[in-house]
């Protein structure tokens, strides 16, 4: 038997229904072993990476999970299968996109899992949602809590409160 840690992950997508896939994805990984606790607002978001491409919708969440991290990843990376994600190019458009932000205090670097996420504090798409549910939570490498890696971060992306129906142009 496996103690439960808490996780928070981060949710994205740039095709098709934004908002439906992500409510899809969070309502869909209870039955993948991971019970969500907390959920951020949805935010509109300048696509990150450099390709000319539409807006993301992303949110984080807090979670817990008894999977082992590598069990995790692989549990995510099904469920983007399940809900429709096909192949791209790397930073390309996704129809959803799940990455784990944070997994309790653990810290793993190898070739296919960074925890924490390696670019997590140069994303405001990812800092200011978690600053909304987590703004206390420090990481455990660079040992400052999200707000300060908010207010440290050089990321000048437009990150803004979405409302459901709202379609800019873009
Ligand atoms: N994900 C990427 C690449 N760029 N930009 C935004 N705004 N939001 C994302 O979720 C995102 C991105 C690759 O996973
Ligand atoms: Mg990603
Ligand atoms: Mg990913």
């Amino acid at each position: 038997m496996t103690a439960s840690r808490i996780i928070y992950l981060s949710l994205g997508s740039n095709v098709g229904d934004r908002a439906g896939h992500i409510a899809r994805a969070v309502e869909s990984l209870l039955a993948s072993g991971v019970h969500p606790l907390l959920q951020s607002s949805l935010y509109l978001t300048e696509p990150a990476g450099g390709i000319a491409q539409r807006p993301f919708l992303n949110a984080v969440l807090q979670a817990e999970t008894s999977l082992m991290p590598l069990e995790l990843l692989h549990a995510l990376q099904r469920l983007e299968r399940a809900l429709g994600r096909r192949p791209s190019v790397r930073q390309g458009p996704r129809a959803i996109d799940i990455d784990i932000l944070f997994y309790g205090t653990s810290v793993i670097r190898t070739p296919e899992l960074e925890i924490p996420h390696s670019r997590l504090a140069d994303r405001r798409f990812v800092l200011v949602p978690l600053n909304e549910i987590a703004p206390d939570l420090r990481h455990p490498v660079l040992q400052r809590s999200v707000s300060e890696l908010l207010g440290a971060t050089s990321d000048r992306g437009f990150v803004r409160l979405w409302r459901a129906g709202e379609e800019p142009a873009g």
